[in-house]
């Protein structure tokens, strides 16, 4: 008896799930529709599927620049901060003798730095000299809707040879990103990513003396041929990159003893980097671009960034000496499986 009251329970459970109109049950077709012009959309407008394959292009040229996240130059036009970026190809070293092909905004691998200051009317202007369309999304700023840069849905792709134009307010304050959000599983982990800065109104008052804005991501590099990385069989990362370089080749951060360091660490890759310091404990002062109440503020040794955060560190340097910043997860310290390399940095405290 008590097995067929069990056995109809089940039943009725399962009938009731199958007809659910709970929205959390629709497939992705259905999910889609409720949010944009119906019957206008597929998946594939959107950009969506995995990419297997290697990153090319047209009239692929070695990069002219060697550093990434550099702050671009804007010209002011009736009171508007004009900036311009182009998206390209490029040949981007990311270790002596390791040079991928990479999707960049103006040939860097991360595009160059926007640093403006909280209610800057902001224009940026972009040129697609992909093969392929693409979108800029601008990472945890307060857009308007039209410009959130989600293809199909915001605004059509921009096609290879088009232009289109963003233009927002910035706000609020903060560290930000922007990236792809066209088939951003292939064009994001190919180098469209770069680092936005939001300053306040009212400047710091003490400014940190290292205020620097490291970008983490993964790539995977194979038989001369570079793949976008992906945590699924066979597209894993081989290199793992800080602003675009792995270790050695990843830059030096130089702070005298007693000057504080703020570190702005963004994961822009697929995967979770627990980036620990050797040395001092800092304080999270900031998580993805909102400050922390001072007596909420973590004090840690090790944070980690998963992607699409950021996380603000500040510490005192106290002890001269070569101190390392460094994943934990012991294979992303390697670069194609041989340690040192990959997510590590190191920070010279001198006299
Ligand atoms: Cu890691």
């Amino acid at each position: 008896m008590k097995k067929i009251f069990i056995l109809m329970l089940i039943s009725i459970l399962v009938t009731a799930c199958a007809t659910s109109n709970n929205p959390m049950d629709m497939g992705n077709d259905n999910m889609m529709n409720m949010t944009a012009t119906p019957g206008s959309m597929t998946m594939s407008d959107m950009g969506g599927g995995h990419s297997m394959e290697p990153i090319t292009g047209t009239n692929i040229e070695p990069a002219t620049e060697n550093v990434g996240g550099q702050p671009l130059s804007f010209r002011e036009e009736n009171g508007v901060k004009v900036f311009e970026l182009t998206t390209k190809v490029v040949q981007w070293e990311i270790l002596d003798g390791v040079t991928i092909n990479a999707m960049t905004y103006n040939g860097t691998v991360p595009g160059p730095m926007i640093r403006v200051t909280e209610g800057d009317q902001v224009k940026i202007i972009v040129k697609n000299e992909l093969d392929a369309p693409t979108t800029v999304h601008w990472h945890g700023v307060e857009v308007p809707n039209a410009m959130d840069g989600v293809p199909v849905m915001t605004q059509d792709p921009i096609q290879p040879g088009e232009t289109f134009t963003y233009e927002f307010t910035a706000k609020p304050t903060g560290t930000y990103m922007y990236h792809s959000h066209y088939e951003s599983d292939t064009q994001v982990l190919a180098g469209l990513y770069a680092p936005l800065i939001i300053d306040p109104i009212i400047p710091e008052e003490n400014p940190p003396a290292v205020d620097e804005f490291l970008m983490i991501s993964e790539v995977l590099f194979m038989g001369g041929q570079t793949f976008p990385a992906m945590p699924m069989g066979g597209m894993e990362p081989n290199y793992f990159l800080i602003n675009g370089k792995a270790f050695p080749n990843t830059q030096t951060i130089t702070v005298k003893k007693g000057e504080t360091v703020r570190l702005r660490i963004a994961a822009i890759g697929q995967f979770i980097h627990p980036m620990h310091l050797h040395g001092p404990a800092f304080k999270i002062v900031a998580t993805d671009g909102h400050p922390v109440p001072e007596g909420a503020q973590l004090t840690k040794d090790t944070v980690s960034v998963a992607p699409g955060e950021r996380y603000d560190i500040e510490w005192i340097a106290t002890e001269t000496g070569q101190w390392m910043l460094h994943c934990h997860i012991p294979h992303h310290t390697t670069n194609n499986g041989e340690e040192p390399g990959g997510l590590m940095l190191m920070i010279n405290v001198i006299e």
